[in-house]
C-alpha cells in the first residue's frame, strides 16, 4: 500500500460531532450499533469514506433508509445527499478472536479496547482520524455475572439490570475528542478506590480497576495519580475536567499504557507493585507512566493531533512533562543522568540507523511504527531545549497560551511553536530540529595564546550532509588543571554552522567541559583527553559533567581495548572509581550511576564496526581490573549498602548502588561472591535486592544461579509481571548456553507468545543480549527471525518492534553481519507478511 505523506494532508470532508454506540458485548461475537450525525465540512461533493477493518457489516441506514450492505474490506464509501445525515450501521466482531490487542479484545476474561493510532475502525465503521472530534454517548451491555463491572470514557449516567441476566452502563463524555481516545472495559474488577479536590474545589473520584486480589498492589499507582493531579496544577495550571478517573489494568497490552479520556488502560506491569513483587525501578516507572498518561488529558486529549505526522506534539512534550514530573518527586540530577542514558541505549542508535526518522517523519506506511524513541524522547529533548531557553516563567506562560488557543482541537508542531514564539523563542529554527533526522555533531576546536582562548565550534549532521543549521544551546564550562572552574555559560545558542568564540582573560589552557546537563541531545567531538577527564570527575559540579567524564574515561578505554586488543586507561578508570567509592555514603544514586559500565550497546555505537566479541572481551577486563584493583573497598561498600524500606531517594539509592556493586563483585564469578549474591537473595526483604542478585547470579556458573531461579519461579508462578522477570533473568544472561536455554524457554508452559510482556521478555531480552545474540554461525539471529514470523502471523506490531536489533546489520564486523543481513532477507521474502512487519525489514535492508 502507498506510503501516507504530511505533505498530502487534507482536512477532512465530513465531520461527526455526534457519536452513539451500544454494544452488545459478548467475548465470541459482539454487537455495535452506532449512530452518528455527519456533517459536511466545507463546499465539495466528495462521498463520505468510513474507515473498517475487520468488520462484519449487518445493517446500514442512511436517514432512517436502509442501504444494501456491500462494505469494501477497507470501508465503506457512502453517497450523502444534503450537508448532514444520520448514519446508522450495526456490525460484529470478535473479541475472542483478536490477537493483535487493537480494538475491542479478550485479555484474561475481561473484554477491553485499544484504538490509538488506527484501532477504531477494528470496532465501527468511522472517519479513523485524530481531526474528527465528536461527542460521545455509550452504552455498554453484557451478561451481569461475567462482566460486572461496565466503563466507558467521561462520566458515568444510567445502570441496570436487563432480562436473560444482562445488565447495562451508559456513559456521557461532554468532550468532543477523536476515535483513537475512545474506550471500553468489561469485567469481573474490583477497585482500590479514592478522590482528588481539584484547584477550583471539585472532587473526583479515582478508581484503579485490577481482579480483586490485586487490589493492594494499587496503591502506589494511586499516590502517582494524585501526585500527578497536583503536579499538572502547580506546575502547569491544568485542572481535571470530568467527575471521575479511572485506570484499569490489563495483562495483555502492546504497549506501556493508553491515555483514553477519563479511563486510562494500562499495562499490568505498570499499576501492580509491592515491595515483595516490585524493584525500585518499576515503582519509578509505575509513577512515570501514570503521569505521562493522566498529564495526556491536557496535552493530547484537550489538545489533541491534527494527524499522525504531529504525533511528537502530544508525546514529545508529555515525556517531557512526566521527565519533569519524576525529577520533581526524585532527585533530579539522577533522573537526568537516567533519561540521557536511554536517549543512547535507544533514540541514538534508532536515529544513526536505517530506521532513522524525523521527530516529525515525513511519510510512513504503518502509523504504528513511529511510536519510537525519536518521536517520544528526542521530542522531549526538543521540549526541553525550548523550556531552558525560554526559562520557567516564559515556558509556562507560553504553554498557558498554547492550551488556550487550541483547547477542544487538533494542533499541529507549528501551533506549539506559535505559543514558544509568542514569549520570545526562536521558533523558526527550532522547527528544524523536527524535521531532521539523524544525531547533530559538534566539534570544538580551541587554541589559546596571550590570556585569550579562541573556540571555533562546527555542527554537522552526518544524516544530512549540508542540512540547514540547528539551533543548538551549547552549556558549557573552562577549568583549570587544578579543579577551578575558570568560567561557565549557559546563554550561547549555536545558529550556524560555525560559529566562533572569543574568549578573554583566560590565563591558562583550559580543559573544555561540553554539553553540561546535556542542555543539547548532540554528540560532542572529540571526546576530551584521559587527563582532562579525570579533573573534570573530581571537580565539575554539574552533576551530569561530572557522570559523564566518567562514563567518558570508561568508554575511552572500552573503545581502545576492543579496537586494539590492548587494555589502556585501565588506571584512570580504577582511579575515578576509588574516588567514587570513597563517597558512597554521600549520594549513593549518583555513585551507582556513574560507576556502572557503558553497556556493550553503547561501545558498539561508539565504534565504527562493531565486533561483539572483542567489545564483550574489552568489557569483562575492565570490571576484572576493577574488581581486581578495588576488591576491598567494592566489599566495603556493597557492605554499607543496607537501606530503610520504602521509596525515599536514599533508600532507593543505596539499593541500586549495592546491586551494581554486586555485579562488579561477580566479574570473576568468584565463589565468595557468588554465596554473597545467594545470600543476599535467599535474604532479601524487597524485589529490588533480590532481583539484582537474580540478575548477577544469571550469568554464573555456580549451582546457586540453578537454585535462585528455581525458587524464584516457584514464589512468583502466579504473578505474570513477576515471572517476567524470570524470563528476562535467563534470557539476558551471558553464560554459553543461554541461547540453548531460550530455546527450552520458548517450550515452557508458561510461554505465550500470545502475551507482548512474555514475548518481549524472552526473545527481546535474547536479542538485546549483545554477548548471546551474535553467534559466529549466526544461530541466535535465526532464533529471532524465527519469532519474528510466528509473531507476525498473531500480532504484527509486536513482530515489528521484535524485529528491530536485527536493523542493526550494517556496522557489525564479519562474520556476523551477512549472517544478520540474511536473517532480514529470509523475513522479507515471507510470503504474507503484515504492513507493520513489511515497512521494518523494507526500510532496514534499504
Ligand atoms: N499514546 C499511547 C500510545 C499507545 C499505542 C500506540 C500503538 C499501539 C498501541 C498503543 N497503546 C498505547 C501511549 C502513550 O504514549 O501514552
Ligand atoms: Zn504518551
Amino acid at each position: 500500500p502507498a506510503r501516507k505523506r504530511l505533505v498530502d494532508y487534507r482536512p477532512p470532508d465530513w465531520l461527526v460531532p455526534e457519536m452513539a454506540l451500544r454494544f452488545e458485548l459478548d467475548a465470541e461475537r459482539t454487537l455495535v450499533h452506532a449512530r452518528m450525525r455527519v456533517r459536511r465540512n466545507g463546499a465539495h461533493a466528495s462521498a463520505l469514506q468510513l474507515d473498517g477493518e475487520e468488520l462484519e457489516l449487518l445493517s446500514l441506514a442512511v436517514n432512517g433508509v436502509v442501504r444494501p450492505v456491500n462494505a469494501a474490506p477497507e470501508g465503506l464509501v457512502l453517497e450523502i445527499d444534503g450537508d448532514e445525515a444520520l448514519i446508522e450501521t450495526v456490525v460484529a466482531i470478535r473479541p475472542a478472536a483478536n490477537s493483535r490487542l487493537m480494538g475491542l479484545y479478550s485479555s484474561g476474561g475481561n473484554l477491553c479496547t485499544q484504538c490509538e493510532a488506527e484501532g477504531f475502525r477494528r470496532i465501527t465503521f468511522f472517519p479513523d482520524r485524530p481531526d474528527v472530534l465528536s461527542r460521545y454517548q455509550v452504552r455498554l451491555e453484557a451478561d451481569a455475572a461475567r462482566y460486572p463491572v461496565l466503563l466507558a470514557n467521561g462520566n458515568p449516567g444510567a445502570a441496570g439490570a436487563l432480562p436473560d441476566g444482562r445488565h447495562f452502563a451508559e456513559w456521557d463524555d461532554p468532550f468532543p475528542k477523536p476515535s483513537y481516545l475512545f474506550a471500553l472495559v468489561a469485567g469481573d474488577l474490583q477497585a482500590l478506590e479514592d478522590a482528588f479536590v481539584t484547584l477550583s474545589g471539585r472532587t473526583v473520584k479515582l478508581g484503579i480497576w485490577v481482579a480483586a486480589a490485586d487490589v493492594p498492589r494499587c496503591r502506589h499507582a494511586m499516590e502517582s495519580l494524585k501526585a500527578s493531579m497536583a503536579f499538572d496544577e502547580q506546575v502547569y495550571g491544568r485542572e481535571y475536567d470530568l467527575d471521575v478517573f479511572n485506570i484499569v489494568a490489563v495483562h495483555d497490552f502492546n504497549f506501556g499504557a493508553m491515555e483514553n479520556k477519563g479511563l486510562n488502560i494500562f499495562n499490568a506491569k505498570y499499576v501492580l507493585a509491592d515491595p515483595d513483587t516490585a524493584t525500585d525501578w518499576d515503582y519509578d516507572a509505575i509513577a512515570a507512566i501514570v503521569a505521562h498518561e493522566y498529564f495526556h488529558n491536557w496535552s493530547g486529549n484537550r489538545v489533541t493531533c491534527r494527524d499522525w505526522f504531529q504525533l511528537s506534539l502530544k508525546e514529545g512534550f508529555t515525556v517531557f512533562r512526566d521527565q519533569q514530573f519524576s525529577a520533581h518527586i526524585g532527585s533530579a540530577a539522577v533522573k537526568r543522568i537516567e533519561g540521557v542514558r536511554q536517549l543512547r541505549a535507544s533514540q541514538f542508535p534508532e536515529d544513526e540507523g536505517p530506521l532513522a526518522h524525523a521527530v516529525r517523519p515525513e511519510s510512513y506506511a504503518e502509523i504504528s511504527n513511529f511510536y519510537t524513541a525519536t518521536v517520544y524522547d528526542k521530542g522531549a529533548e526538543l521540549i526541553r531545549m525550548m523550556a531552558t531557553r525560554l526559562g520557567a516563567a516564559k515556558f509556562r506562560a507560553a504553554t498557558d497560551r498554547y492550551f488556550a488557543d487550541n483547547d477542544g482541537t487538533a494542533a499541529t508542531v507549528e501551533d506549539f511553536l506559535a505559543a514558544m514564539q509568542s514569549q520570545g523563542l526562536e521558533s523558526e529554527l527550532f522547527r528544524r530540529w523536527y524535521e531532521q533526522p539523524g544525531t547533530p555533531r559538534v566539534a570544538v576546536q580551541a587554541t589559546h595564546a596571550d590570556g585569550r582562548l579562541e573556540l571555533l565550534i562546527r555542527q554537522s549532521n552526518p544524516k544530512l550532509p549540508g542540512a540547514a543549521p540547528l539551533p543548538i544551546p551549547l552549556r558549557f564550562a573552562l577549568f583549570a588543571a587544578d579543579g577551578r572552574k575558570l568560567l561557565e555559560r549557559d546563554d550561547l545558542l549555536l545558529t550556524d554552522a560555525e560559529t566562533r568564540l572569543s574568549i578573554e582573560g583566560i590565563a591558562e589552557a583550559p580543559i573544555l567541559s561540553l554539553n553540561r546537563g546535556f542542555a543539547a541531545p548532540i554528540l560532542i567531538e572529540p571526546a576530551p583527553r584521559r587527563d582532562e577527564l579525570l579533573v573534570l570527575a573530581a571537580h565539575e559540579d554539574d552533576p551530569f559533567a561530572r557522570y559523564e567524564a566518567v562514563q567518558q574515561l570508561m568508554l575511552s578505554a572500552l573503545t581502545a581495548s576492543a579496537a586494539g586488543g590492548v587494555a589502556i586507561g585501565h588506571d584512570e578508570v580504577v582511579e575515578a572509581a576509588r574516588a567514587l567509592l570513597a563517597k558512597a555514603g554521600d549520594d549513593p544514586a549518583f555513585v551507582a550511576e556513574t560507576l556502572l559500565l557503558p553497556s556493550e550497546a553503547l561501545i558498539g555505537d561508539r565504534m565504527p564496526i562493531v565486533d561483539p566479541e572483542a567489545i564483550h572481551a574489552a568489557r569483562e577486563e575492565l570490571r576484572c581490573s576493577l574488581l581486581s584493583a578495588l576488591r576491598e573497598p567494592l566489599w566495603a561498600a556493597w557492605r554499607g549498602c543496607d537501606a530503610p524500606e520504602g521509596q525515599a531517594p536514599r533508600a532507593k539509592g543505596l539499593r541500586r548502588l549495592k546491586g551494581i556493586l554486586l555485579s562488579l563483585l561477580l566479574a570473576d564469578d568468584g565463589a565468595e561472591a557468588t554465596a554473597a549474591a545467594f545470600g543476599q537473595f535467599s535474604g532479601a526483604a524487597n524485589m529490588t535486592d533480590r532481583m539484582s542478585a537474580l540478575t548477577a547470579l544469571s550469568h554464573s556458573q555456580g549451582a546457586e544461579r540453578d537454585d535462585a531461579l528455581r525458587l524464584f519461579a516457584a514464589r512468583y508462578d502466579l504473578l505474570p509481571e513477576v515471572l517476567d522477570k524470570w524470563f528476562l533473568a535467563q534470557s539476558s544472561s551471558t553464560r554459553p548456553d543461554t541461547r540453548a536455554v531460550v530455546e527450552a524457554l520458548a517450550q515452557h508452559p508458561r510461554f505465550d507468545a500470545r502475551n507482548p510482556n512474555r514475548l518481549r521478555a524472552l526473545v527481546l531480552g535474547f536479542a538485546m543480549n549483545q554477548t548471546r545474540f551474535h553467534d559466529r554461525d549466526g544461530a541466535g539471529y535465526a532464533l529471532l527471525a524465527g519469532h519474528v514470523l510466528t509473531a507476525d502471523r498473531i500480532n504484527p506490531q509486536s513482530a515489528a518492534r521484535l524485529v528491530q536489533p536485527l536493523a542493526r546489520w550494517r556496522r557489525l564486523a564479519e562474520p556476523w553481519r551477512p549472517l544478520m543481513r540474511a536473517e532480514l532477507e529470509r523475513i522479507a521474502h515471507t510470503p504474507g507478511l503484515s504492513r507493520d512487519l513489511t515497512e521494518v525489514v523494507t526500510t532496514s535492508l534499504s
